[in-house]
């Protein structure tokens, strides 16, 4: 039975890509799984191990990554806006692309959804080619397609090796 205040979302499927790699990474992103459950119209269904990764096209520490899986009332562009919101938050500075961060949220899928706005690009343009996401996501749904990109089996037969580690 759904406590009354935790009513049933219903909504959509979405997965987030949550990213850090200053200050205490792995403590921010546990903590922002804690935030993911509490925006309007949305429950975290499942979260992914933290893994440590070498940086992708970027610089600085190794990062930590993750995956969510959220149940959204909310539209994709709604849902974005909250994701921005976490990373204010979180202390976010945006000084140059690909620039080491406290925390950055990355919607990957929304559904099946595809959309090429750069300000809300759907799948994220970029997951289909990086280790960082595929593994945790492999680990929340392994028999996901992603649309326009394949099957997530075939993709992660088809990365570049990218050093990837579970945290403890
Ligand atoms: N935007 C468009 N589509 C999306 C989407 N699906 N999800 C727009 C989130 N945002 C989306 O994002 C820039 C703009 O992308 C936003 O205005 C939004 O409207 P940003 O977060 O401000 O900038 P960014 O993160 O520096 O750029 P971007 O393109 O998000 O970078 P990536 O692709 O996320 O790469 N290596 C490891 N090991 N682990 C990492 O987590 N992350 C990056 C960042 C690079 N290398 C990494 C990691
Ligand atoms: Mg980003």
């Amino acid at each position: 039975m759904t406590a009354p205040d935790r009513p049933s979302v219903g909504g959509r499927p979405a997965f987030v890509g949550l990213g850090a790699n200053l200050g205490d990474a792995a403590g921010t992103l546990r903590d922002t799984l804690v935030q993911l459950d509490r925006l309007p119209q949305t429950r975290l269904r499942a979260a992914s191990s933290l893994y440590r990764t070498a940086p992708v096209e970027a610089d600085g520490p190794d990062y930590v990554n993750a995956v969510a899986w959220l149940d959204t009332g909310l539209s994709a562009s709604e849902l974005l806006a909250g994701l921005q919101g976490l990373e204010q938050d979180a202390g976010r500075l945006r000084s140059y692309r690909n620039a080491p961060r406290t925390l950055d949220l990355d919607l990957l899928l929304y559904g099946d959804e595809v959309s090429e706005d750069p300000l809300l690009t759907l799948p994220h343009p970029r997951m289909h080619l990086r280790a960082f996401v595929l593994v945790p996501l492999a680990e929340l749904c392994a028999d996901l397609y992603v649309p326009g990109r394949g099957a997530l089996r075939d993709l992660l037969h088809q990365l570049e090796p990218q050093p990837i580690s579970r945290l403890a």
